[in-house]
């Protein structure tokens, strides 16, 4: 039985070692120490030894399956590591492809060409101030100078939402609060919706947006107005815009004008952009109404201001060669993404 036992341990020791995979290895050891596996058949057999045999041929036995055990944990910790490296090997990742792309989002064209028309205005020194989009008719109406019997205050033009209160027509109500609160020198920038009561179409929508600047100070003039506008023009559309003033009128200002800047298509020849007309009007602008002043506390004897408003909708159609206003508003991503 003794000879049998090393027989069993030298052949099991031999097969793991020419064993060539993890589940050749599992066989040997069902083979060798399962429950009807060959060490096992020889433990059954233990009953017909001597007494004095009996411990000698069981420590044996224990040795030798706790040997051919541990043969079978090294052949397989061995067949695991390579057949892990195999697998490694052939699955090799190539570091360098490049990943997956992950879309990528942009400023809506509107924010864009408000980020750059802020960033020209901050650097001449005006500040952001916002507002309410819901105001009151003193704001939006009286304190600007804006008659009882003006049209703009007509049911059709203005969206009211109860007999005081409507939807601003225009951000010139957040320079009123601003004009109670700070003493000039005040330069100010309001950006924001608007809204009026038009039909839409390619050139009008109820709500589009709105810049209105605004200068008050000590001999303020309208060459400080005409030489700021033509900075900004020629930032937006480039140095060799030219810039032309045509007088108009507003309520809340007294001269009042109408800027044109040269196409920025066609110079001043004429195209389909400007229509043949050369020019394209970008804004309107004038000298603060000294009613506008008075209504806000500051005296129009000791202060003048400048204001303007400029439409941001028209301004990015223009920019950008848009043809279509409701392309800002439709949030198509195949149109947002080429900007
Ligand atoms: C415009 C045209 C002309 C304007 C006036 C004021 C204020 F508050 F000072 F009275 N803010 N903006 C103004 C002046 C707006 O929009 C076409």
């Amino acid at each position: 039985m003794k000879d049998k036992l090393e027989l069993l341990r030298s052949a099991a020791k031999a097969e793991i070692h020419a064993a060539d995979s993890v589940q050749a290895v599992d066989e040997i050891r069902v083979k060798f120490l399962g429950k009807k596996g060959e060490i096992t058949a020889i433990l059954k057999q233990m009953g017909s030894l001597s007494a004095e045999e009996r411990p000698i041929i069981g420590q044996l036995a224990n040795e030798v399956r706790a040997d051919i055990e541990a043969e079978i944990a090294g052949a397989m910790s061995l067949l695991k590591d390579k057949a892990l490296n195999a697998k490694l090997e052939a699955e090799e990742i190539d570091i360098t492809l490049p990943g997956k792309q992950a879309a990528k989002g942009s400023l809506h064209p509107l924010n864009s060409v408000l980020e750059n028309l802020i960033d020209i205005f901050q650097s001449m020194g005006f500040d952001v101030v916002d507002g309410p989009e819901v105001e009151t008719e003193h704001y939006n109406f009286e304190a600007l100078n804006v008659p009882a019997d003006h049209p703009a205050r007509d049911m059709q033009d203005t969206f009211y939402l109860g007999p005081e209160l409507l939807l601003r027509t225009q951000t010139s109500a957040a320079q009123i609060r601003t004009m109670e609160t700070r003493k000039p020198p005040i330069r100010i920038i309001s950006p924001g919706r608007v809204y009026r009561a038009d039909e839409v179409d390619a050139t009008h929508s109820p709500v589009f947006h709105q810049v209105e600047g605004l200068v008050v100070d000590k001999g303020i003039t309208l060459c400080d107005l005409m030489g700021t506008l033509e900075k900004f023009a020629q930032e937006i559309y480039g140095s060799d815009t030219k810039v032309r003033f045509r007088p108009s009128f507003f309520p809340f200002t007294e001269p009042s004008v109408e800027v044109d800047v040269s196409c920025p298509k066609c110079g001043t020849k004429g195209c389909n952009m400007c229509k043949g007309a050369g020019w394209i009007e970008i804004l309107g602008a004038g000298m603060v109404h000294p009613n506008v002043l008075r209504s806000c506390g500051i005296d129009p004897e000791v202060y003048t201001g400048f204001a303007f408003g400029i439409g941001l909708d028209r301004l990015t159609t223009t920019k950008h060669k848009i043809s279509d206003i409701r392309l800002l508003f439709e949030n198509d991503v195949r149109f947002l993404e080429q900007f």
